[in-house]
């Protein structure tokens, strides 16, 4: 719940404190007031859906929260009332407080037409509310290359970083170059100011695939404030078969990844390569989900034929690739260790 994520101080109805990694929780008591708006703004137009909506009362106690659904409208949004059975915890608002409201962590003015006291009757008081917040976002982190079979369904993540003012929410879309289907995750990622959130995205692999592929999906977070902030990056999928994929780059002559020896093996096995010019040489392994498991710095290498002994002590029996990169080119072969 957002609830559990947020904790925001209204000191004297003038100014906000932001505490993250506090939870704070509305504490439903039996009596109330609900609190509506028909005509509610955020940086000067409608509220948008996804923005949330918190009441507080004098004391700062979080006693009402509401998820706007229908653009420019929230509520109703019951703030409860201080139960005077519990004279040690404050639950909440008591007769004749002056209840404060944030958007997404912003301070609200309130334009009525009621007024904001808490009656604690039932009878439905309209506040409209306003705030702004700059609204702005980084890309902290895209996911990483996938190997995969065909029928998979592949699991992307995104991280990114709310560089805005007041809280921000994200959808995500994506597009495949080869016209497969993306399936963005369900609702908002919400991430507080300065705070980051992970947001995902699924790419089914079509069963029907007869020879080795590859596909790129080219994504976009967007800000559920505002579409127009947004990110892009891209990610690229490779498709194997049953055999060792190919090399995704173009390979000069004279570059050679040999097959692993012995193989299958158990723990260590020898791996050798062909350098037609001296190069940077880094080796990756990495399991059938397509994770690196462990990665070498070879460092810079002379043109000739190299080995490098590989230990599997730490990882367990299954189907590994290791990917040898040589300055811009690499390649991969696949190895199998049993234990
Ligand atoms: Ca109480
Ligand atoms: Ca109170």
């Amino acid at each position: 719940m957002i609830e559990k994520l947020l904790k925001i101080l209204v000191a004297g109805g003038m100014s906000l404190f932001l505490i993250s990694g506090l939870s704070a929780q509305v504490i439903p008591t039996n009596v109330w007031t609900d609190f509506y708006g028909s005509a509610s703004s955020y940086n000067g137009g409608a509220i948008p859906i996804g923005s949330v909506i918190n009441a507080y009362d004098p004391q700062g106690m979080l006693c009402g929260s509401d998820t706007v659904e229908n653009a420019g409208q929230y509520g109703f949004l019951p703030v409860y009332g201080d139960d005077a059975t519990t004279s040690s915890v404050d639950e909440g608002a008591e007769l004749g407080d002056l209840i404060d409201f944030t958007i997404n962590g912003r301070l609200a003015v309130k334009h009525g037409p009621d007024s904001s006291i808490w009656t604690g009757l039932d009878i439905p008081k309209e506040v409209n509310l306003s705030a702004s917040a700059t609204i702005s976002m980084e890309l902290i982190s895209s996911p990483i290359s996938q190997y995969v079979s065909p029928k998979d369904t592949v699991k992307y993540s995104v991280t990114v970083k709310n560089t805005g003012q007041g809280i921000d929410y994200y959808t995500i879309r994506g597009v495949s170059s080869n016209g497969w289907i993306v399936r963005p995750q369900f609702g908002f990622s919400y991430a507080l100011p300065n705070g980051t959130t992970m947001i995902q995205f699924d790419l089914l692999i079509p069963a029907l695939i007869f020879e080795d592929t590859s596909d790129v999906v080219i994504f976009r977070v967007s800000s559920g404030i505002d579409t127009s902030i947004y990110v892009e990056d891209s990610v690229k999928t490779y498709v194997v078969l049953t055999d060792a994929p190919e090399a995704p780059e173009a390979v000069p002559t004279g570059f050679d990844l040999h097959q692993n020896y012995p193989n299958p093996f158990n723990p260590s096995t020898t791996i050798s390569y062909t350098l037609p010019v001296k190069a940077e040489v880094t080796l990756g392994i990495f399991n059938l989900l397509g994770q690196r498991v462990a990665a070498y710095d070879l460092g810079s290498q002379s043109a000739g034929n190299h080995l490098f002994r590989f230990s599997g002590e730490s990882l367990s029996t299954g189907i590994y690739f290791y990917r040898l990169s040589a300055g811009e080119v690499s390649a991969v072969k696949k190895m199998i260790l049993m234990k």
